[in-house]
């Protein structure tokens, strides 16, 4: 065996080993949801035949010529008893590019097939992909919904000037990818949108994300709602907001829906991403609401603060203290999966059931939006587990 064999065998060694890596449940969770261990996909975990040539002729120093970046920003779809990720992989090159990635029990041992999705372009092709959210729609077709970021031509001198739009693709088994045109609206840009996945009033509902500019939000912002008689020319012609940004709350510079929400008997159930500013930056932080059945534009519940925050070494990454979820799958069990990353870096997955979320988004309180009120609130609940300590004297 040659030095070169010798070299490649070792990657491909070291690759499985984190590959099949057994995730083990973070040993305290907070009774609504439990973290695992292990992030689920990194950038190692991208094939070593994506990023070495493996020939010796050509690559005699076994060069990792095209490196992958960051893996993150996953949607999700529980398909043939399987748990498939729709990632977000960002190569060295900064372009991002969508890749299936799959695992038997939906916390370890994720995979990426061997080729990354082939995306078609439109006539307008993308500079970069990014962020897709999996619907299987009632129609039959799965949908992959994405922010599709070219440069803004109206302004050629400002190179970092791009605009966001919502690009539309649809595929039944994940392989092969039909493109439609991209989500037209009446707002200056989108992102984060999101098809909900049955039909109302006749037609296809579709959260929106409104903003004025690519990172800010301007005067834009919240999540928005409309309805689109078809998606092979997918058109909003109003827009409504469901839920807006909000003073000194966990979404207070903007906001977005995570993944298509879950349906259960109370209501559908949401997660998404809020965010505020800090002298260190923008955190990104998750947050859940829920709305009802037949007018899912309407929200019921919604507790107080972040369901889930950035913590420990989930904090640092190419954008720091960013927790931020497109994707979540719900078993035949009822448990619920949910894919969210961290830092924009890699991605990790969180467990809970739809019984406890449904508890949770119920029964926690909302904010009151002024320290007496959650003064107020957190007193009632002092006052009362005081009771309950005295009674087990
Ligand atoms: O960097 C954090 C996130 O920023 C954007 O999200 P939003 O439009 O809500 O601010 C997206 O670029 C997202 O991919 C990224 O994780």
């Amino acid at each position: 065996m040659s030095e070169f064999n010798d070299a490649v065998n070792a990657l491909l060694r070291d690759h499985e080993t984190l590959l099949t890596r057994k995730n083990v449940p973070e040993p305290r969770g907070n009774g609504v949801y439990q973290r695992w261990q292990h992030p689920i996909l990194t950038a190692a975990h991208a094939p070593v035949f994506w990023r070495y040539d493996l020939n010796e002729s050509t690559n005699p120093y076994l060069m990792e010529r095209q490196g992958i970046n960051a893996t993150f920003n996953a949607g999700a779809l529980y398909h043939e008893g399987k748990y498939m990720l729709a990632v977000r992989v960002e190569g060295d090159d900064r372009k991002s590019f969508f890749a299936i990635a799959e695992s038997p029990n939906g916390v370890d041992n994720f995979r990426f097939w061997d080729y990354p999705i082939v995306l078609p372009e439109t006539d307008c092709p993308d500079t970069n992909v990014y962020d897709m959210r999996l619907t299987r729609h009632e129609d039959g077709y799965i949908y992959g919904l994405f922010c599709t970021e070219r440069k803004d031509e109206s302004r050629p001198e400002d190179l970092s000037a791009a605009e966001a739009q919502c690009g539309i693709a649809r595929t039944k088994d994940l392989v092969n990818w039909e493109r439609l045109p991209d989500l037209v609206t009446y707002s200056g840009q989108q992102r984060n949108v999101v098809l909900h996945p049955e039909f109302v009033n006749g037609k296809y509902a579709l959260y929106t994300r409104p903003q004025d500019g690519f990172i800010s939000v301007g005067s834009g912002g919240g999540i928005g709602w409309g309805l689109s008689e078809s998606m092979e020319n997918a058109e909003i012609k109003e827009e409504v907001i469901v839920d807006g940004k909000e003073y000194h709350t966990i979404k207070e510079v903007k906001n977005g829906q995570g993944p298509a929400p879950i349906k259960t008997d109370k209501g559908w159930l949401h997660l998404a991403h809020g965010v505020r500013n800090t002298a260190a930056g923008l955190r990104y932080v998750l947050y859940m609401f829920m709305t009802e059945l037949e007018r899912p534009w309407v929200i019921t519940h919604r507790p107080a603060g972040h369901f889930i925050a950035p913590t420990g070494a989930e904090r640092v990454g190419d954008v720091s203290n960013v927790a931020f979820a497109n994707g979540w799958i719900v078993n035949e069990q009822n448990e619920v999966f949910i894919y969210y990353a961290s830092s924009d870096t890699r991605l990790h997955v969180a467990t809970s059931t739809v019984d406890k979320l449904v508890d949770y988004v119920m029964n926690t309180p909302e904010d009151g939006l002024r320290s007496a009120a959650s003064v107020q609130v957190r007193n009632r609940l002092i006052e009362a587990n005081l009771k309950v300590l005295d009674e087990l004297k």
